[in-house]
């Protein structure tokens, strides 16, 4: 069988009036300006496909995309959702720029096919992927992981308990309706939230002078003094974030529950910290896998209001603006093994400033026990190592100190494909692109 689709070694543009190329997607442009780098670099891309005759059709084109001596590395086919004759194709190839360019094209004249475009992939990446510039586009940035929740989950403490089913629901909604510049809102806590609150409260106060780090105590105790923390009631979130703004700038705004990690670090990079506002259920309080306001505020709080800590923590969120998803991965990864349960040297000893340890002490005992294995903190290392959130880790990552910690981060972060640098303003709180290439 002969490909319907013909490799037109020299097809010839349609010309515009200032020379370009017609009808070319912003990645084909892209893809046509790279072509000057290295035509005959092998380059990845994934094509969507509208195939008028279905199956017979696909193996055409999958017989053309062989004649360019391209790699198919993933296929996917459903019957198209306007007309179930035709059908929608998802093709990631390996291919040389040259060629590709030139599929695409033979493509688009080819008689089987009614669509045909070039998505971004990797290095084909749209140059400038959506991501907020300002802090008021963290207004789109709530989208959540449905991991571990009451409503879902038949192991989670509070999946029999109708009463705290509702209470969860009413204070999500309270963050889904908060828009950036809104006072953050007060929540009543209940009786029952406030001695979970107690429970935690008191048992890390204990084991804090002696486990937690020197900035973490030094910031635990400016807080009891100025009577945020104490140990009767939950500190409100409006409270801690005029206490974090006077401290490193940071301020927090009400998160519904669990963010993505691409939405979750993108407010780092403001300085912004998303935090969830309902607390654990009573049955439960010494340890959750899920963030809840007891989390961020014994766990998180006192660290952002640490003028270094503060620091690294913004620029993990700036490194992930714009990344890839495999960067996000390795961001969200190193974000896990220090802000959530990194340790550290202090005098020879090891503390802890990971926010998911001090926030529950039954897995700060075992972190500092001898029952986990103790690694040196190397990001290019610990972006790839495996964790899970339901048990105790097994590794934690050491630090010599926060500012090494940060050093090392920078220069693994300049390693990064990401072909801008960002910069944020603070007098605008405006992120600004920075092109390097
Ligand atoms: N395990 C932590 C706690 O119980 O406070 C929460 C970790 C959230 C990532
Ligand atoms: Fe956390």
């Amino acid at each position: 069988l002969e490909p319907e689709v013909e490799i037109n070694e020299k097809p010839t543009p349609k010309q515009t009036e200032d020379g370009e190329d017609a009808g070319l997607t912003e990645e084909e442009i892209i893809l046509q300006n790279s072509l000057n780098e290295g035509p005959e670099i092998v380059q990845k891309a994934a094509l969507v496909l509208r195939l008028r005759e279905g199956m017979s059709s696909l193996s055409r084109v999958l017989k053309t995309i062989e004649k360019y001596s391209g790699v198919v590395c993933h296929l996917e086919t459903r019957p198209s959702q306007t007309d179930k004759n035709q059908l929608d194709v998802l093709i990631k190839i390996e291919m040389q720029r040259q060629h590709l360019l030139q599929l695409i094209k033979n493509l688009r004249q080819s008689a089987s096919l009614t669509s045909a475009s070039l998505v971004g992939e990797d290095n084909v990446t749209n140059k400038s992927p959506w991501f907020p510039r300002h802090a008021s586009e963290l207004d789109n940035c709530n989208h959540l992981m449905t991991k571990y929740e009451p409503d879902l989950d038949m192991n989670h403490p509070g999946f029999a308990d109708k009463e705290y089913r509702a209470r969860r629901k009413h204070i999500a909604e309270v963050a889904f309706a908060y828009k950036y510049g809104d006072a953050i809102p007060l929540i009543d806590y209940t009786e029952t939230e406030n001695k979970t609150w107690s429970a935690v409260f008191n048992t890390v106060r204990d084991l804090m002078p002696k486990h937690a780090c020197a900035e973490y105590r030094r910031v635990f105790r400016k807080l009891e003094d100025e009577g945020i923390f104490n140990t009767t009631a939950i500190p409100q979130l409006d409270e801690m974030s005029k206490f974090l703004q006077s401290q490193t700038g940071f301020t927090l705004r009400p998160a519904a529950g669990l963010l993505t990690s691409r939405d979750f670090l993108a407010s780092l990079a403001f300085r912004i910290f998303q935090s969830t506002q309902y607390v654990r259920h009573i049955n439960s309080p010494y340890h959750t896998p899920e963030p809840d306001s007891i989390h961020e505020l014994l766990g998180h709080m006192p660290l952002l209001a640490d003028p270094s800590f503060a620091q690294f923590s913004q620029e993990i969120g700036l490194a992930s603006l714009g990344a890839s998803d495999s960067e996000i991965e390795k961001l969200s990864t190193v974000y896990w093994f220090t802000v959530e349960f990194g340790l550290c040297k202090e005098n020879g000893a090891v503390k802890a400033y990971g926010a998911g340890l001090l926030s529950a002490y039954g897995e700060l005992l075992h972190a500092l026990s001898d029952k986990p294995e103790l690694r040196p903190f190397e990001p290019a290392s610990t972006a790839v190592q495996p964790y899970q959130d339901q048990e105790y880790q097994p590794v934690y990552y050491v630090a010599e100190s926060f500012e090494d910690a940060k050093d090392k981060f920078r220069r693994w972060v300049s390693t990064m494909s990401r072909p801008f640098e960002v910069r944020f303003n603070p007098h605008t709180q405006r992120v600004e692109v920075l092109d390097t290439v």
